[in-house]
């Protein structure tokens, strides 16, 4: 159901970057489960270039049971723009939830105005898919903006609507991350770097996903395949889970 949009992002990532393979740690890029109602496959991939230090998604079919696109981009740390987060979810074709977003690090008002604001007005060409709806497991205060892309919707509006937003989304992050002016002080680099690790932290721990990875894949494939791939950069607390 997502692999239009894998595709137009693979696309996408090739006609504007570098690209170079980033080494996913062995057993994680790929595995198979027979454990539920449909054979579930899940698969990553993951990329650097000059200007991002880790570009990777994953694609999770469970053919009816579940269709899942989800993905972090992270800049290099001579850059303090946001993250791309995507999450596009779609459980027994029932259940569909898409989430599209700048992740902001910081929460000032220097950073809201250069990289917040400027989503406003290609946000405001899809407020059908920024419905409001309360988070349970993340605050909505932290690492997402206000013009973030949240919906529960249905496959007909995926194909029609959200498939729109993603490339207007993913071109507009693109074009951003080119024209942004590196700066290689230490000392603002080391904040984003700290700011990158903190939201791997905060996301391994309130990830929504640990369960389903392990009623696929077991606990152990889940830890590992959250904290050595999806949030590496977060440390994971004794007895966590
Ligand atoms: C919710 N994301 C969810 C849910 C799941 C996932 C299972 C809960 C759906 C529900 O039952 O309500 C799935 N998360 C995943 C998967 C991966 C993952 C499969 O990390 C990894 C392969 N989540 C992100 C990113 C964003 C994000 C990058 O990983 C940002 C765009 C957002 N996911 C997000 C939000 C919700 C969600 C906002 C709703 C959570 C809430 O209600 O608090």
């Amino acid at each position: 159901m997502y692999k239009p949009f894998q595709k137009y992002l693979e696309q996408a990532l090739s006609d504007n970057f570098e690209l170079t393979s980033k080494a996913i740690p062995e057993g994680l890029d790929r595995n198979v489960s027979e454990r539920g109602r449909n054979p579930a496959t899940i698969q990553s991939w993951c990329y650097e270039s000059p200007e991002m230090r880790k570009m990777r998604y994953t694609y999770i079919d469970a053919g009816d049971s579940a269709q899942v696109f989800n993905g972090v981009l992270y800049p290099k740390p001579c850059y303090g723009a946001p993250v791309l987060g995507i999450d596009f979810l779609s459980f027994n074709k029932k259940k569909i939830l898409v989430v599209l977003d700048f992740q902001p690090l910081f929460r000032d008002e220097e950073y809201t105005a250069k990289y917040v604001e400027p989503m406003r007005e290609m946000y405001e060409r899809y407020d059908d898919l920024a419905q409001n709806l309360g988070m349970k497991f993340y605050d909505a205060n932290q690492y997402f903006s206000k013009y973030l892309l949240f919906a529960k919707t249905d496959e007909e509006t995926v194909a029609s609507r959200v498939l729109p937003a993603f490339q207007d989304y993913v071109q507009s992050y693109f074009a951003m991350i080119k024209q942004a002016e590196p700066n290689h002080d230490p000392a603002a680099m080391a904040r984003i770097v700290q700011a990158q690790k903190d939201y791997d932290q905060y996301s391994a721990e309130r990830d929504p996903a640990h369960g389903l990875f392990t009623s696929y894949f077991g606990a152990e494939w889940a830890d590992r395949f959250l904290y050595e791939f999806l949030f590496e950069d977060a440390v994971q607390l004794a007895a966590s889970h």
